[in-house]
């Protein structure tokens, strides 16, 4: 049902992200559907809003289309329009081909452009109007990710009453790389209109403040930045954020999804072990490197094709983006060359599947897999590293690059450093050869972890820091 909105200062808590939590999907029948949007915020923010009175500023993920503001349970989802420009100069150009690159340490190189840094600028001016328009009095107003830096201090301007708290999803890079950015200066100043800057790592936390003094000239004390030329403070602090492990273990413990799981098992010809990665088909998350490391253990002799299989899952992903093209083309290639040299008849080295897929067959496959491949180049968190453990109640084991910041949380995991090759088949080998029992005491362990650490807690805690910012709340 539509709401007019425009007049109605009347949400108490606002997020805004750069996607709603639902895409709008015209079918082939011209009928419209909205289904949940990909990706790591959408899937730690939706259980967090579940059930709150709240507004959810973001893109429909369709050019030249805004659908009235509607409700989704208690959620207002407020629709934000991007023109089919747009989408390519702020979505895809600024933040997919300048920004992210930068904050992931330059795997493939950076292209700034002055139109896509003016476009990204003028559609975080929409998204500062149309926060402002929803939020109550003295609302609470919370910002996700990278691809809006310059809310916080729009947002202000136009509504110094609000409390503005902003979160990175993904990492923040150190000084030298964000230096090269031509808008460095504006995102600095755009994050310091916030009252609370939340990081997934301590690094990253440490890389802002750092940024801050050296390219602004900002003092800061502890984690504290004080803003130039004014009497504001802005904390600047990690809290790393989770996933909804309680309802995820209980999916994953459900009747139908471990009969799937053994239907899975069986259907891949009941192999000794199976190995299992699951990304969006992101050059950040080291998938080549994965592939190449399990195709030279084939060709060592050091993995049995006959009883050892890979499953990779990867979720289509910025499609129109040059990298993004490049690389599933490569991807595409290599399982190609590992089946055609190694593959059994009536079987695959690697079973390759380019689509997404319910929640109930995600836990069934991390219930299925023998060993998880979470193997980034750099990554801000990595969902599904703690999804796996979550999921996962016997012998399994995870395989982890120390350049996620899962890594700073999930100790008990095989550790691996993705460019070393050589270490990261010795590694993988390491996890497949481990006693069940040592294996199964570090997954209870790994499990714990983030039963009690969980997305909820996060929330709790970002909010208590925002609510407190510039003071550290006590506990
Ligand atoms: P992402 O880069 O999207 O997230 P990640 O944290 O792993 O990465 O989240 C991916 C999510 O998508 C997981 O919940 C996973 O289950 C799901 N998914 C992946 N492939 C899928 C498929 N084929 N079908 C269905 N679901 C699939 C960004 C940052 C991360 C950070 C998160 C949250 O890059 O570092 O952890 O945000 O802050």
């Amino acid at each position: 049902e539509g709401v007019e909105v425009s007049s109605a200062h009347t949400y108490d808590f606002v997020i805004a992200a750069n996607r709603l939590p639902v895409d709008r999907v015209v079918t082939t029948d011209g009928s419209v559907e909205w289904q949940r949007s990909p990706g790591g915020l959408v899937t730690a923010m939706e259980s967090v809003m579940r059930g709150r009175d709240a507004a959810w500023v973001g893109w429909s993920g369709q050019a030249d289309e805004a659908p009235e503001p509607f409700k989704d349970d208690n959620l207002l989802l407020v629709p934000v329009e991007l023109s089919a420009d747009e989408v390519t100069s702020y979505y895809e150009g600024q933040s997919n081909d300048s920004l992210w690159p930068i904050y992931h340490d330059v795997i493939v190189p950076a292209t700034f452009r002055r139109s896509w840094a003016a476009a990204y600028e003028k559609v975080n001016r929409r998204f500062a109007q149309r926060v402002a328009d929803v939020a109550a009095e003295g609302a609470t107003v919370w910002i996700h990710d990278y691809q809006l830096q310059l809310v916080p201090r729009m947002l202000r301007v136009l509504r110094p009453d609000v409390r503005i708290g902003w979160f990175n999803h993904i990492p923040f890079p150190p000084v030298e790389l964000f230096a090269q950015l031509p808008v460095r200066h504006s995102l600095l100043m755009g994050l310091l209109g916030a009252d609370f800057l939340g990081f997934q790592r301590p690094a990253d936390a440490e890389n802002f403040l750092r940024a801050c003094r050296r390219l602004l000239m900002a003092k800061t004390k502890g984690d504290v930045v004080e803003v130039p030329d004014s009497d504001r403070r802005v904390r600047a602090a990690a809290v790393p954020i989770s996933i909804d492990a309680a309802d995820l273990a209980a999916l994953a413990e459900s009747e139908p999804v471990k009969a799937r799981a053994a239907e899975i098992r069986e259907q891949l010809g009941n192999p000794r072990t199976i190995l299992l990665g699951v990304d969006r088909l992101d050059y950040t998350k080291g998938i080549r490197h994965r592939l190449k490391a399990f195709d030279e253990l084939l060709r060592d002799g050091r993995l049995d094709p006959t009883d050892t299989m890979l499953v990779q899952v990867a979720s289509p992903s910025r499609e129109r983006v040059d990298a993004y093209r490049e690389l599933r083309h490569q991807v595409e290639r290599t399982v190609g060359n590992i089946n055609g040299a190694y593959s059994p008849i009536g079987s695959t080295a690697v079973t390759y599947m380019h689509r997404s897929f319910p929640r109930e067959e995600m836990a069934a496959l991390y219930r299925a897999a023998d060993v998880m491949l979470v193997t980034p180049l750099r990554d801000g968190m990595n969902l599904v590293a703690k999804e796996y453990v979550t999921c996962h109640d016997g012998p399994g084991a995870l395989v982890l690059s120390e350049f996620t910041g899962a890594a700073g949380e999930l100790k008990q995991a095989f550790r691996c450093n993705p460019h070393d090759i050589e270490a990261l088949k010795n590694t993988i080998l390491t996890a497949i050869d481990t006693p069940a029992d040592e294996r199964s005491r570090r997954m209870r362990a790994l499990r714990k972890q983030v039963a009690k650490n969980d997305v909820q807690a996060w929330a709790t805690k970002y909010l208590d820091a925002l609510r407190l910012a510039p003071e550290k709340p006590t506990a």
